[in-house]
């Protein structure tokens, strides 16, 4: 029972080392556990929403059936929005910053969320996750604004993700190391089964949609060629892993070692930067990486040096192994020379 350390006691026991602590951050984390729980019970059935016959999009008390991103945005935001710990949520799933309602108070933090990433695996029983972003309020007073949504990733405060695999896993950090917490159903708590988690300086996964190749650069795609040969540093070909659930892709390789690559490519000309989102996706993974020793970039900077400029901005996003990103970043020179 002593070894039994719950995300409860553990963010207290946090909260002691600052005296002048006030109990806020812990409530907010202790809230959005609360909310990734509710989130939980609902990904583990969602096979069992066509079993139990629920037609189209009424459930049997004849209400909407939501799609379960939506859903999980909605236990977010129902979890949080009455608090007093928040002044503003921006959100994946909204497309402009979400105000907390006026009858409640403003609080002093600032929540961005990727509620449900990966959703379109949902149908097909692949690991999904909640990514989330704390930072403090730069407006003085009053409702949280877009500037308090558009601030570096490095004046996080927090971040973390829930994955939703074979267990259900949440891992934040404050910036004081890396912590993993395995939710046990059956007292349905959080309990501590990673602590300080370090990844690798170096790896042997690579992780990339790689049906994108012909839409990449040439330095990108000679990095991706460099990989698979057998004249690379370990003179052998990296192991492909690639599962197209950002949460998954990235927990793997925290615990195993290896680079994540979504780069720039010229699919789609709406979206030059590649696909993931800086404050909902790129920022609080590299805050976390960057927290276990890994790097995060873009292939030319680092990606919590980006000022913000758009909510719902994209970035290209190459996280992993501080050796193997930095390899990246030598080989993306070419994408960028004339
Ligand atoms: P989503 O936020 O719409 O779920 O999209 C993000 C997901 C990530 O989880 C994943 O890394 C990526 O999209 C996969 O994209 P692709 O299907 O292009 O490989
Ligand atoms: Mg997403």
């Amino acid at each position: 029972m002593d070894k039994l350390i719950t995300l409860d006691r553990f963010i207290l026991e946090q909260e002691r080392l600052f005296p002048h602590a006030t109990g806020t951050f812990t409530g907010l984390i202790q809230n959005i556990a609360f909310a990734a729980k509710v989130i939980s019970r609902e990904v583990n059935k969602a096979g069992l929403v066509d079993i139990l016959g629920y037609t189209g999009y009424k459930n049997v008390q004849g209400e909407e059936v939501q799609k379960l991103d939506v859903f999980a945005r909605n236990v977010l935001y129902n979890a949080l929005c009455h608090t007093g710990q928040l002044c503003v949520i921006a959100t994946e799933e909204d497309e402009n910053i979400v105000p907390i309602p006026e009858e409640y108070p403003q609080g002093k933090y600032v929540a961005l969320f990727d509620p449900l990433d990966g959703s379109s695996n949902i149908d097909v029983n692949v690991s999904i996750g909640t990514i989330f972003s704390i930072y403090r309020r730069i407006s003085k007073a009053g409702p949280g604004t877009v500037e308090d949504c558009l601030q570096k990733g490095t004046e996080q405060v927090c971040a973390g993700y829930i994955i939703y695999g074979s267990s259900t896993m949440l891992v934040y950090t404050t910036g004081a190391g890396v912590h993993g917490f395995t939710l046990d159903p059956s007292i349905g708590e959080f309990v501590l089964s990673h602590e300080n988690m370090k990844i690798p300086l170096r790896g042997k996964i690579y992780s990339a949609n790689e049906g994108n190749y012909k839409y990449w650069k040439k330095g990108t795609r000679k990095y991706i060629d460099y990989l698979k040969s057998s004249d690379n540093h370990l003179k052998k070909p990296f192991t492909l892993r690639y599962i197209g659930s950002l949460v998954a892709d990235f927990h793997r390789n925290l615990l195993k070692g290896g680079i994540f690559l979504y780069p720039e490519d010229t699919k789609d000309p709406k979206k030059p930067f590649g696909k993931l989102r800086l404050l909902y996706e790129a920022n609080p993974l590299a805050f976390i990486i960057e927290n276990a020793g890994g790097k995060a970039s873009t292939g030319y900077e680092r990606i919590l040096d980006i000022k913000p400029e758009d909510i719902h901005q994209r970035v290209p996003l190459i996280i992993g192994s501080r050796e193997d990103v930095e390899l990246y970043e030598e080989f993306a020179r070419e994408n960028v020379e004339k």
